[in-house]
């Protein structure tokens, strides 16, 4: 059993109530290592620590290109431990493991990305029309970040908020998913190796109600940046407007891929299946709802069928499993939940439909045809192995479709056809449009929310200028000071 501590001002600490909670592996159900039950005592610690961290620390006054070399040695120290993580990662989230070493490696080059961005924040020279003033702009770290994960890709996702947040001259407290914390606690263990001034990486690990909200009405947090359900997402940003907190939100979705006829119908089979069955379909951004066009419909799903039918489904540290664990019980729950919703609701089940009887949270792949859009199954976000596939007759019912939902998160348009492609990334409401490829990912690229999906944006090199303030100043080196109605 491995017993982890939290990260606070530079030291591994326990909880200061002592008390602990117990993290499984979503699999086999073995509880494997056990975490600190913060309280609202260690959150103030953990904000206190990196206030004073970012007010008068050796962090505020380090030049960028020192903070960029601090953060390019994260990058560096990360492959010693790429083994570990990728293992802690696999045995408390359930992805399989040739995920966690490809997100482990992704994490190191996210790094080195925004290393290269610390020296590169500039402000500008405005030449407002007034001789003898100089007024130029120079940004400023905007202070305390909070950073809340969810659980299905712990390490990338804190990565993208932590490395942006740093390399603009912020310190942060991290408070991860309860349900996979492990990672992060051993992935912070870096920041200490790489000589990063105590307080600038903060974690406190617990229940989301609990600490969550004691983290984001903080009077010293300056800005949170979240990822996890719309709901909660909807609550911390009304708990932060009440202090006037920046907020970035990173929230669900149910991402329509769209096949017109004459798509390469081998390549659209190949990302729909990666669109939705990866990570057992836990991504915000999978591809849940399939829409295809009428004339490839039965082709298509016959194709689809021969290929998700023979899924292997189990531990997810076996090479040859293909479709993993649902990570935490409550989802697994809501999973199950849903597919009963479908059959009342009338949907067709073509493959699956129900869980694999016996441990392991296991979910089979499950397609349902015939699908109506107001059905609560292509309305609401299943995150798991559950596509939904709805018909369509031409490309402004494709549009409609395909805008028929509160998200707005991504999207994939499989087409031959250049101009209907360019119509679509306009007519699609959505953060991404992917041409005839989905689910990429790219630290250098914007990844944004759409209506009920997010609010601002994260990753992509200008997204810097969310954790800067500007400043605005004004040198008066030779004109007059005239008050006009003052008589002299
Ligand atoms: O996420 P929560 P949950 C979706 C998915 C899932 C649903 C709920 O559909 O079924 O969201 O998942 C912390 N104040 N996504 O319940 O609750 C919590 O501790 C402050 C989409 O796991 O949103 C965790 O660290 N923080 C998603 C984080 O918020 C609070 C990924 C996310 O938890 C809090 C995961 C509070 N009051 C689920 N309550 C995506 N977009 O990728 C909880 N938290």
């Amino acid at each position: 059993m491995t017993e982890y501590q939290m990260l606070i001002d530079g030291a591994e600490v326990n909880a200061i109530s002592g008390e602990r909670f117990e993290t499984e592996n979503p699999y086999n159900g073995e509880v494997w290592a056990t975490l600190p039950r913060a309280g609202v005592d260690d959150v103030n610690r953990a904000v206190e620590a990196a206030h004073a961290a970012f007010t008068n620390g050796p962090w505020r006054t380090m030049s960028a290109s020192e903070r960029g070399r601090l953060l390019r040695k994260i990058a560096d120290l990360l492959p010693t431990q790429h083994a570990k993580l990728s293992e802690i990662e696999t045995r408390d989230n359930g992805k399989l493991i040739h995920d966690t070493r490809y997100q482990t490696a992704y994490v190191a080059q996210l790094y080195e990305y925004f290393a290269g961005l610390a020296d590169k924040i500039e402000g500008n020279v405005v030449p407002i029309d007034r001789p003898g003033i100089l007024t130029y702009t120079q940004y400023e770290p905007v202070g305390v970040v909070a950073v809340i994960t969810p659980w299905n890709s712990p390490l990338p996702i804190a990565a993208g908020k932590v490395a942006n947040a740093l390399a603009a001259g912020c310190t942060v407290v991290i408070k991860p998913s309860e349900f996979t914390s492990a990672s992060i606690l051993e992935f912070v263990k870096l920041f200490e190796q790489a000589g990063f001034p105590p307080g600038v990486v903060n974690v406190v690990t617990g229940m989301g109600g609990e600490i969550g909200e004691a983290l984001v009405t903080h009077p010293k947090v300056k800005k949170i940046t979240f990822t996890g359900g719309t709901e909660t997402g909807r609550h911390i940003n009304t708990l932060a407007a009440a202090s006037l907190k920046k907020v970035v939100l990173e929230l669900g979705g149910k991402s329509p891929n769209i096949v017109f006829a004459d798509a390469d119908i081998e390549k659209a089979v190949r990302g729909a299946i990666a669109g939705i069955f990866s990570s057992s379909g836990q991504t915000c951004v999978a591809g849940s709802r399939l829409l295809l066009q009428d004339s490839i419909h039965d082709a298509f799903v016959e194709r689809l069928l021969q290929l998700t039918s023979g899924l292997k489904l189990g531990d997810p540290f076996d090479p040859d499993t293909q479709i993993g664990p649902i990570t935490t019980r409550p989802q697994f729950e809501r999973v199950v939940n849903l597919l009963d919703v479908a059959r009342k609701d009338g949907a067709r089940c073509v493959l699956g439909g129900e869980a694999l009887s016996g441990p392991g949270q296991l979910v089979k792949p499950t397609i349902y045809v015939d699908v109506q859009s107001g059905m609560h199954i292509a309305q609401q976000e299943v995150f798991g192995p559950v596509l939904s596939i709805i018909r369509f007759k031409d490309e402004e019912e494709a549009v409609r479709l395909a805008n028929d939902t509160m998200y707005g998160l991504a999207s994939g348009v499989w087409t031959s056809d250049m101009s209907r492609a360019i119509r679509m990334t306009n007519a699609i409401d959505a953060g991404c449009v992917w041409i005839n490829m989905y689910r990429a990912a790219s630290f250098m690229m914007p990844f944004t929310g759409h209506k009920q999906s997010g609010l601002g944006s994260e990753n992509g090199q200008r997204n810097i200028m969310n954790y800067l303030e500007p400043k605005s100043i004004w040198i008066n080196y030779g004109a007059d000071i005239t008050v006009p109605f003052l008589k002299e």
